[in-house]
């Protein structure tokens, strides 16, 4: 790849950034105000155009409804526009409410699930106002002990539940489901891993594809390989990036394990550029997106770490000599593909970032501007009383 290709392919890149990353969040011990940190929809419009305004790869936002939720949805389309930002993904909130104590969509009460598919169709309206592709689905529906609720029945429910959103969606658009292991349920959870999610998936038809949450994994667990193999089955549709430590930690993408962000863009590189045309228009179509809330760390700065741990991840996937690389595989040498490999991972790519940045126009020092900028947006929204965790003393 010279040059040229290199940098054309690092300007296309794409990653979404979520709402909830620019409000006030916590855990449930305690939620730290940040200072400064957006109180409406309306200033995370402001901090999500701010961070593409650094970075030129993060043009959009993703909305969690009823987090949310205005009563002109064009009003805010056009506002974000305004601001050099679209909305992107809409994510319904199916875990908030008393009557979900037992699951939304697949609670053994009718009017409960009735209930969640009715929100579910409400998103789905909200899409069509903000001009949003995709609808992102999360469920905290599970179990806490054996002999609970019956499997099968639940599987069924949320089959149904699905089938009528994924009728109800427009034209070009697709709703990506996500898979957790657990939490907040801890027996079994109804959309429990990519192998369930896949096969909701098949069978409900092109608009529904598979969303991988690097949290949502059992420790060690070969993100690459379902990547792959979501890819090949043409059911990759989206991401969530953050990473991991113990379990759903939504950390700084690439902070902990910066290789396995390299080896699941690697896959992706590589299925966009094989002559696979499923796998290499799935590729394309993939929705990149970020789901971190910062509890601690400056909110602003950690989002741009984000993005810009995305990009330096994507840069060395891009270097990644493929010719060699299968010439390695084809002639079974173990170690000699495994570092054609690293030696794309272990090539310093920050001078060749900098001269992208600098050929796109893009602030020299993005850090002293997001400092910049949190310092000017503290000072004008103030700290609001966060709290929240358990009921305090
Ligand atoms: C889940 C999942 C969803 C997010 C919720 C709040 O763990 O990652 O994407 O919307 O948390
Ligand atoms: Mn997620
Ligand atoms: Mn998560």
């Amino acid at each position: 790849m010279n040059q040229t290709e290199l940098f054309n392919a690092l300007s296309a890149q794409r990653i979404e950034t979520p709402s909830w990353g620019y409000g006030n969040s916590g855990t449930r011990f305690k939620t730290f105000a940040a200072p400064g940190a957006a109180r409406t929809v309306w200033e995370k419009v402001d901090d999500a155009a701010e961070i593409h305004r650094l970075t030129g790869i993060a043009p959009s936002i993703a909305l969690h409804i009823p987090w949310d939720k205005v009563e002109h949805y064009s009003e805010l389309g056009e506002y974000a526009a305004k601001k050099g930002v679209a909305i992107g993904a809409i994510n319904p909130n199916l875990f908030q409410k008393d009557q979900y104590k037992l699951g939304s969509i697949t609670n053994p009460d009718a009017a409960v699930r009735k209930m969640a598919v009715d929100h579910l169709l409400e998103c789905v309206e909200t899409m069509k106002k903000t001009g949003s592709k995709d609808l992102s689905l999360w469920f905290a529906d599970g179990t806490n002990y054996a002999g609970q609720d019956d499997l099968r029945k639940r599987k069924q429910y949320f089959r149904e539940a699905l089938r009528v959103v994924h009728d109800a969606l427009p034209e070009g658009s697709r709703m990506l489901l996500e898979y957790k292991f657990f939490e907040p349920a801890f027996y079994y959870t109804d959309s429990f891993d990519w192998g369930a999610a896949l096969s909701h998936c098949v069978a409900l038809g092109d608009k529904a594809q598979v969303l991988v949450d690097l949290g949502h994994h059992a420790q060690s667990t070969n993100i690459e390989a379902i990547v792959s193999f979501l890819l090949d089955e043409g059911k990759l549709g989206g991401f969530h990036f953050n990473a991991r430590r113990y379990a759903d930690d939504d950390l700084i993408v690439g902070s902990t394990n910066p290789y396995e962000l390299f080896c699941i863009y690697h896959e992706l590189v590589s299925a966009e550029r094989s002559a696979d045309s499923l796998a290499s228009e799935t590729a394309r179509n993939v929705a990149y997106m970020i789901d971190q809330s910062h509890n601690i760390e400056p909110k602003m700065e950690a989002m741009l770490q984000s993005v810009l741990n995305c990009q330096e991840a994507y840069a060395k996937a891009l270097l990644v000599d493929h010719i060699a690389l299968q010439d390695r595989q084809a002639d079974g040498d173990v170690l000699g593909a495994h570092r054609v490999l690293n030696d794309a991972f272990k090539t310093d790519v920050r001078g060749v970032l900098k001269a992208w940045r600098e050929a796109n126009g893009l602030p020299e020092n993005p850090f002293a501007e997001v400092q910049a900028y949190t310092d000017k947006v503290a000072a004008e929204r103030g700290v609001i009383d966060a709290s929240g965790g358990y009921p305090s003393e």
